[in-house]
Parts: C-alpha cells; sequence; structure tokens
C-alpha cells in the first residue's frame, strides 16, 4: 500500500520591485522572489503604483517601517491566484490595493472603525503580512512588505482585505489612485470633517492628497475653499480642483491673517493639514473659527510636538483630529469614488504629472520630493509616456 502523493508546493515567481535597503537609500529595483499566497493571502498582478509622500517617509525615516522592504501602498492590478479560503476575490479581477485592511475581529473593526484596526497597525509595523510571515526574498534573505501591500513591482502577494474589487474596464493606471491620495483627500472631508454645502475650508498643502480634499470640498459644497501652498504651480493646479482661493504660503510665512480676511474675520469652518510638519498644523488649528475642525492628514515624523495655547483649547473650543486613510471603509468607499469619477465628479487625471516605468521611481521620487510632481504613476511592465517624472505637471 502507497501512500497518495503529496503534490509539489507551488513555486515562487521571479519579479521585478523596488526594494530599499536601508533608510535613505537607494531604492533599487531588484529582481526578487515572490512565493505564491498563502491561506487568505491573494496574489496580484500589479498593473500601476502611485507614487505618495509617505513613500518618500520611508525612504526618510520619517515614517518608521522594517527594512529592507519592498515599496509602494498605492496601486491597482488583477487578482493571478488566490490562497487556500479566499472567497471575496477570483483570479481576473480587476482591484485596488487597501493599505489598512481591516481585520474585522478587533475592538476598532467591531465598532465600526476598520481605519483604527489594531491588526492592520501591527502589520505596518511588523512589515510583514497577517500571518507574520514574509514572501518576497532577495538573495536568500526575506524583505519586509510596506503596510501589506508592496505594490511598487510587477506582482504582489497581500492579505484578502488588502485588495477592494472593482467593476471591469476602469483604467489602472487611473484606479491605482485611489488606492490611497483619493480615498485619504475624501474621506477626511466626508468622513473625519464631514464638511456641509455653504461651509468655509482651508487646505495646506496641495499635493496629491491635498487636491483630492480640495476636490472632495467642492463636491460637499464648502465655500470658499481657500487653497495654501508654497508653490505657484500646485496653487494654480488647486484652482482646477476647486479652490476658489489661493494663498502663497512662499510669499509669507503668515497664512492665518489671509483665512482670517477670506472668512469675515472667523476663521474657516474646517482646516487640512495635508504636509505633516508641526508649523503648518498648529497654523491650520490656528486658521480655524471658534468651534471649528483642524483635521491633520499629514503625517510627521513619531518624535515632533505640536505646540497649542493651552487656554484656546477650553476658550476656543476647537476641535483639532487627525485622519488615517480618510477614516474610509475601502469596501464601500472605492467603488463610491470610482463611481464618481466615471460621473465626471472627481477627477483623477489631473493628479498625474507623469507616467512612468519602474526603473524610474528613483527619479519619480525626487520629482514627488522637489515638488516638481504631483502623482507619478508607474506603469508596471512596459515604457512610460513621458520621458522625466513631474514634467508634465509644470504646465498645469
Ligand atoms: P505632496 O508632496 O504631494 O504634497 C505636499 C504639498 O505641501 C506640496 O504641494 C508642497 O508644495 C506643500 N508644502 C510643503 N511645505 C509647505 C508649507 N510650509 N506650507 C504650505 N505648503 C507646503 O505629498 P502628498 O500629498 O502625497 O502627502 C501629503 C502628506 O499626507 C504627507 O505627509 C503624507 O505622508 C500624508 C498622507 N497621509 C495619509 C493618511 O492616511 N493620513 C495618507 C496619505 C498621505
Ligand atoms: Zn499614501
Amino acid at each position: 500500500m502507497s501512500a497518495a502523493p503529496v503534490p509539489a508546493p507551488p513555486a515562487p515567481i521571479a519579479v521585478r520591485a523596488a526594494v530599499l535597503e536601508d533608510v535613505g537609500g537607494p531604492l533599487r529595483v531588484e529582481t526578487v522572489e515572490l512565493d505564491p499566497p498563502g491561506p487568505g493571502e491573494v496574489r496580484v498582478r500589479v498593473a500601476a503604483a502611485g507614487v505618495c509622500r509617505s513613500d518618500l517617509h520611508v525612504l526618510h525615516g520619517t515614517l518608521p517601517v522594517p527594512l529592507p522592504a519592498v515599496l509602494g501602498h498605492e496601486g491597482a492590478g488583477i487578482v493571478e491566484s488566490v490562497g487556500p479560503g479566499v472567497t471575496r476575490v477570483r483570479p481576473g479581477d480587476p482591484v485596488v490595493f487597501n493599505w489598512v485592511p481591516g481585520c474585522g475581529r478587533c475592538h476598532y473593526c467591531r465598532i465600526g472603525r476598520p481605519d483604527l484596526c489594531d491588526a492592520a497597525f501591527d502589520m505596518q509595523v511588523s512589515g510583514t503580512l497577517p500571518s507574520g510571515e514574509t514572501r518576497f526574498r532577495l538573495g536568500g534573505r526575506a524583505l519586509h512588505h510596506f503596510s501589506g501591500v508592496s505594490c511598487m513591482a510587477e506582482a504582489t502577494v497581500v492579505p484578502e482585505a488588502g485588495v477592494v474589487p472593482i467593476p471591469p474596464g476602469i483604467p489602472l493606471e487611473r484606479a491605482a489612485l485611489v488606492g490611497c491620495a483619493v480615498t485619504t483627500g475624501y474621506g477626511a472631508v466626508v468622513h473625519t470633517a464631514g464638511v456641509r454645502p455653504g461651509t468655509s475650508v482651508a487646505v495646506l498643502g496641495c499635493g496629491g492628497v491635498g487636491l483630492n480634499v480640495i476636490q472632495a470640498a467642492r463636491l460637499a459644497g464648502a465655500h470658499p475653499i481657500i487653497a495654501i501652498d508654497v508653490r505657484p504651480d500646485k496653487l494654480a493646479l488647486a484652482r482646477r480642483f476647486g479652490a476658489t482661493h489661493t494663498v502663497d504660503a512662499g510669499r509669507s510665512e503668515d497664512v492665518i491673517t489671509p483665512v482670517l480676511e477670506l472668512t469675515d474675520g472667523l476663521g474657516a469652518d474646517y482646516a487640512f493639514e495635508v504636509i505633516g510638519r508641526p508649523e503648518t498644523i498648529a497654523a491650520a488649528y490656528g486658521a480655524v473659527r471658534k468651534g471649528g475642525t483642524a483635521v491633520v492628514v499629514g503625517v510627521a515624523a513619531p518624535h515632533e510636538e505640536v505646540a497649542i495655547n493651552a487656554f484656546s483649547l477650553p476658550s476656543q473650543s476647537k476641535v483639532l483630529t487627525g485622519t488615517w486613510y480618510g477614516r474610509s471603509r475601502p469596501d464601500v468607499d472605492i467603488p463610491r469614488i470610482l463611481a464618481l469619477v466615471q460621473a465626471g465628479r472627481l477627477d483623477l487625471d489631473g493628479l498625474v504629472s507623469a507616467t512612468v516605468p519602474l526603473d524610474a521611481v528613483g527619479e519619480a521620487l525626487e520629482a514627488l520630493e522637489s515638488g516638481r510632481a504631483v502623482r507619478t504613476v508607474i506603469r508596471m511592465g512596459e515604457a512610460g509616456d513621458a520621458g522625466e517624472a513631474g514634467d508634465a505637471a509644470e504646465g498645469k
């Protein structure tokens, strides 16, 4: 009597991926091994990844995560294979990545706040998948995952909750941006602040995420919408996305006075800080009226502190809060946002400065750092359509 044959374990595949070994870089494109998906995991052929300042924060050590790691947390692709127990997606499904995959079981998921999921937070801190394992290897060494996504790669393995299925036919190079910038900006306005029609909004920082705060504020019916940035080109873009007034913070450090002048001396009903600096967080707090709400979107380094006048807390009763992934429920919000895009109510095309191949990821991060680029889209597997990341934003 012979035992039943044991099937050979599926072999890993070779993929090209943007690997960061150490804080400060360089970020190198390497051919790495990628294991098949384990239980509850999904392997996705990545179509496109957006370059977000949070990736840059990892490069600079502002956002400390375990290294070496494969970067990228904003992207879209096609499900290639699924591990045991996966029920929500099948091979061939188009998906957007969700970088806060709620576990559905922790305290925060149970109270309806998957944005604060403990397991998703732990996963980001440990640089693993929820199983505690990693699926990328380079030269026999394990590579960490970034936010459970690591989509600056031709393919990646993510938890099942780390993908949101989307309708077929949506260009994945645009849907990629909904994986972070659009959902974060939209959610900050719609979920965190709950902006009402006719209320005033100030937005400090008009990059990829800030422009989405602006266009969501327009959608919510806010007026005025005051865009604040140090770069005139970003302010011009902000007008296209719905800003009614602009303040050039490069000319004067005092951005509170212009906001007061534009809001009958009161201050804005809502201010959004979308940069990640203590001074601009304090300015956002200062720019809202008594009883108004300042929402911090920008990610500052963990050691940074913000000084807030203590007496103002009770006497002005402002709300100072933050938002992680726009307090979103990605399964609901991502399809809803894509429907708004298809209806022409939200703009994705205008966010894209350039589309480049994976090999140009280093230049794409430099273009973001210098302020030249809004969003550079990395198109996997083929050449991009713009020579230099950041060029296209200049004329917009
Ligand atoms: P970005 O570099 O595209 O945009 C930042 C913008 O701020 C640029 O337009 C700058 O010109 C502008 N700026 C810089 N300094 C100043 C200043 N002193 N005053 C006014 N404007 C200034 O970055 P991004 O839009 O990709 O990300 C913005 C921040 O949001 C960043 O800290 C990122 O890590 C964070 C983020 N948070 C979440 C979240 O869930 N909270 C998600 C995604 C990104
Ligand atoms: Zn991001």
